[in-house]
């Protein structure tokens, strides 16, 4: 299991985490996803190494932006 914090930014409440979660969530290989929205931080548990660039296409499908490292 491998898990990997990034930072999103535009998150403002309960609404915005599910979006990011059911997104996020719905990658092949993804275990689980806790979002700490005070930190606009968004921790992912998978499988295997996530590519970057598949996080970010999820990120922006729910409406949001990942803030690069
Ligand atoms: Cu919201």
């Amino acid at each position: 299991m491998v898990n990997t914090t990034y930072q999103v930014q535009g998150m403002t409440c309960g609404h915005c985490v599910s979006a990011v979660s059911a997104e996020v969530g719905a990658i092949a290989g993804v275990r689980d996803v806790q979002v700490d929205l005070a930190a606009g931080r968004v921790t992912v548990s998978s499988d295997q190494p996530l590519d970057t660039a598949v996080v970010r296409a999820a990120v922006d499908e729910a409406g949001y932006d990942l803030v690069d490292a």
